[in-house]
């Protein structure tokens, strides 16, 4: 699972990634500071797991994981072809969900490309080159239907109608007069537009509960019924890059709490609509993710191809009872009984 981190040039993109990574790729006040896309596997952090492992007194911890990609800025015309635009796109729609970064930082420091500090505008902004460039993909399509459709095909005649249906929905949220299409709502066309999406709201320390600019921001995510999390990327990408306790103990100074990124990364296992299970032992506890409503048999697969094609039963047991009663007996369930977020699996195989 992949998502990529898009929104405005300057607005912290390569910061964010940092901090999720623990990584260190150049983020400097000056638009198109990227071009090439820094890919990383970013743990999801996860108490349940740090509970599991010490209740199977697993010394080992394995975080699931997921990858993100820091892609260029995005600007006014990208979707036609202004500044990184067109590879930046490309980029993007080989992602399963976009993280959309809105500057909600004052600065003087720090250059704004539009002028003036406005998520609401500056997600607008990037919001409409998302329907532009959605809108140059069905017309192409659409093009290409009409032509095959003249053949008198009923089915072609019906994805012509589809296609032209799809066509002016996005005209008509590009004005403003509709809201784009649901997510993952289209049928067979890459679009950006229906990609999960989640705001990352970057904000000062002082506003990382509530107030500021961020307000606004998340009143407009809200109206769109999407998720919004507010992040001080500038901050937590400084403690990533400290040793573990001299991180704990600035943490502490400051007054900061630690599950800034981890409330991200859950948003973004939300987002993606994976749930979590656990495995513990032999040698180590692992947090693995599942799509909703997967088979024990698919969880079987993610573990060990052996534990799928030799299936015999997977033993469960849900992380609360797990860590509260060591060695409760777990309930026997067969293949195709759907894992629950936070079961603790394990399979018999023979
Ligand atoms: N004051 C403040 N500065 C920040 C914050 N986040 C990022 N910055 C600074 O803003 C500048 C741009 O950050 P980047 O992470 O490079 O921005 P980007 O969105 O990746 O930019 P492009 O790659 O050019 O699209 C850098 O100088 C960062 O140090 C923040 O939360 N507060
Ligand atoms: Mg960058």
């Amino acid at each position: 699972m992949k998502a990529a981190i898009i929104g405005l040039p300057n607005v912290g993109k390569s910061t964010l990634f940092n901090a999720l990574a623990a990584a260190e790729v150049p983020t400097e006040n000056r638009p198109f500071c990227t071009i090439d896309p820094n890919v990383a596997r970013v743990p999801v952090p996860d108490p349940r797991l740090d509970a599991v492992a010490e209740a199977s007194g697993m010394r080992r911890k394995v975080y699931a994981t997921l990858e993100l990609v820091d892609v260029a800025g995005l600007v006014k015309g990208a979707s036609r072809g202004e500044g990184l635009g067109n590879r930046f796109l490309a980029q993007v729609r080989e992602a399963d969900a976009a993280v959309h970064v809105l500057r909600c930082f004052e600065s003087k420091r720090i250059a704004h490309v539009s002028g003036a500090l406005d998520p609401v505008d500056d997600a607008e902004t990037v919001n409409t080159e998302l329907i532009l460039a959605d809108l140059a993909v069905v017309e192409r399509a659409l093009d290409s239907a009409r032509r095959r459709a003249r053949s008198g095909h009923p089915d072609l005649k019906k994805r012509v109608e589809e296609l032209e249906a799809l066509h002016d929905h996005l005209g008509s949220a590009r004005e403003g007069g509709r809201p784009a299409l649901p997510e993952g709502g289209t049928p067979s066309l890459p679009l950006l537009t229906t990609m999960p999406t989640l705001y990352a709201l970057n904000v000062a320390e002082e506003q990382l509960e509530e107030g500021g600019p961020a307000d606004p921001a998340e009143k407009y995510a809200a109206k769109q019924r999407k998720l919004a999390v507010r992040v001080t990327a500038e901050l937590e990408s400084e403690l990533a890059a400290m040793p573990e306790s001299e991180q704990q103990d600035l943490r502490a100074g400051l007054g900061l709490p630690d599950q800034v990124l981890e409330r991200f990364m859950q948003a973004l296992r939300q987002l993606l609509n994976l749930n979590t299970f656990f495995t513990a032992g032999p040698s180590e506890a692992r947090a693995w993710l599942l799509p909703k409503g997967a088979t024990a048999w698919r969880a079987a697969g993610r573990v060990h191809t052996d534990f799928q094609q030799r299936f015999v039963r997977a033993e469960v047991t849900p992380w609360q009872a797990f860590i509260a009663v060591p060695g409760t007996a777990p309930e026997l369930k067969g293949r195709e009984y759907r894992v629950r977020d936070g079961d603790v699996l394990r399979f018999r195989w023979g």
